[in-house]
């Protein structure tokens, strides 16, 4: 009996230490600018619980941004992503700050874009 208790704690500590290794290394809090970012146009973004703001951004066509991606929410992971546009994901966890380089497409209009975590949490690009 045991022996038995003892290969149970064993093996609940090996799993506990593969559990940590396997995880997602931690993110970067302030991710450095990117290299190629100069002349690009910066658009800040905040994440709070409940919304993006700005709610609306204006970008030209065509042209490079550099995003600052800020997530003030103290809980909650957000992520802003806009398959109209294929801008991929951009992450933020808790308190983090992303920068991201991207070049607007050639398409003018206005797009949706949101976090996919949260579906009521919502914003445009107008792209001219
Ligand atoms: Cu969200």
């Amino acid at each position: 009996m045991r022996k038995l208790i003892v290969c149970v704690a064993i093996v609940a500590v090996m799993l506990f230490i593969v559990g940590c290794a396997s995880s997602k290394p931690p993110a970067v809090m302030d991710e450095p600018v990117p290299a190629g970012s100069e002349g690009a146009q910066v658009v800040e973004l905040l994440f709070n619980t409940k919304d993006i703001v700005p709610a609306t951004v204006n970008i030209k066509a065509g042209s490079k941004v550099l995003f600052v991606v800020k997530n003030t929410d103290p809980k909650e992971d957000h992520n802003l992503v806009s398959t109209d546009l294929s801008l991929k994901e951009i992450l933020v966890v808790p308190n983090q700050t992303a920068r991201r380089l991207w070049t607007v497409p050639s398409k003018t209009g206005e797009f949706n874009v949101g976090c996919t975590i949260h579906p009521d949490i919502r914003m445009k690009f107008v792209i001219q």
